[in-house]
């Protein structure tokens, strides 16, 4: 930000900088600890994501680094603050997401390996459930989309849509897609189903988009929206039927090993999927998660 202001002496820049910006220094030259107050832009406290972060500050020994927690939305809102003004941050980021489509911004590599590697999504379901609902049972296993498909949703969602409108919308719109996953399965009569999901932005997309499927098929379908350990124990315990929001095997490991054998995981709707932490391209050397303890 304070780049744009013309002919003003360093020293000047640097008071507006810093009374522009509370205890961060915005100064180019101080290390990016200092620039972003140690503080890494987390998300809900639940996430996979928060957990590798943790793992990821004790495996690149950065003990003055700090991860706030809060939600998928307050992250947004702090990235577009600071992408605004051009301020440092960095976040915990996940792809697919809209972000990346709406803000220039790039992974901090991670030599070490502590977001872990070739990550899906994948449909986990309570046990039982197939005996219980055949149809919806091979519906979801037959799930799978592009990280393109799932885009189209998310941005419609962003840019204001209500989540449902821009399921049907894309329901309405990919007939194609919507053919193979209900290849084979019978209409239904009002059975209920309630999936289970987060308030992450990619399953925002996923879970609406095959509950309008669902709805179509005449099942009678709830969502319900908790944070990740609810959403993993109401599968484990029967009270949620299914959920399309299970990222593994790195993402969700601790969860998916605490309920080992109480869950049927049935198929991946998408491969190539990714966590990490998340800068904008502007900060220019910061490039992987050592150049933190600089
Ligand atoms: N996420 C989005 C989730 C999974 C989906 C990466 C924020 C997590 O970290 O658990």
């Amino acid at each position: 930000m304070w780049k744009k202001i013309a002919g003003i002496g360093t020293a000047a820049v640097l008071t507006l900088g810093l009374a522009a910006c509370g205890s961060s220094n915005n100064n180019e030259n101080a290390s990016v600890g200092d620039q972003v107050s140690y503080k890494i832009t987390g998300i809900d406290p639940g996430a996979g994501i928060m957990n590798a972060t943790d793992k990821a500050l004790k495996d690149y020994d950065l003990s003055k680094w700090t991860v706030t927690s809060g939600s998928s939305s307050a992250m947004t809102a702090a990235l577009k603050k600071a992408y605004d003004k051009k301020d440092p941050i960095i976040i915990t980021g996940w792809t697919p997401h809209w972000m990346f489509a709406k803000y220039d911004l790039k992974y901090l590599k991670d030599p070490k390996g502590s977001y872990g590697d070739a990550e899906e999504i994948h449909t986990v379901t309570r046990k039982g459930f197939k005996d219980d609902h055949p149809g919806a049972h091979k519906l979801l296993s037959q799930f799978s989309w592009t990280e393109d498909d799932m885009g189209e949703v998310m941005l419609a969602v962003q840019e204001g849509k209500k989540a449902e409108e821009a399921a049907a919308d894309f329901v309405k719109k990919h007939q194609d897609l919507v053919k193979k996953w209900t290849k084979g399965v019978d209409k239904a009569d009002g059975e209920k189903i309630k999936l289970g999901y987060v308030a992450w932005d990619s399953e925002i997309a996923s879970t609406n988009v095959i509950a309008k499927v669902l709805e179509d098929l005449g099942y009678n379908v709830t969502l319900s929206q908790v944070e990740a350990g609810p959403m993993w124990t109401g599968i484990a315990n029967g009270s949620v039927d299914a959920s399309l929001a299970a990222w593994l095997p790195q993402t969700h490991k601790t969860y998916a090993e605490k309920y080992k054998g109480k869950y049927e995981d049935i198929g991946t709707s998408m491969t190539g999927v990714k966590i990490g932490l998340v800068v904008p391209t502007y900060m220019k050397d910061v490039n992987s998660i050592e150049d933190l303890k600089k």
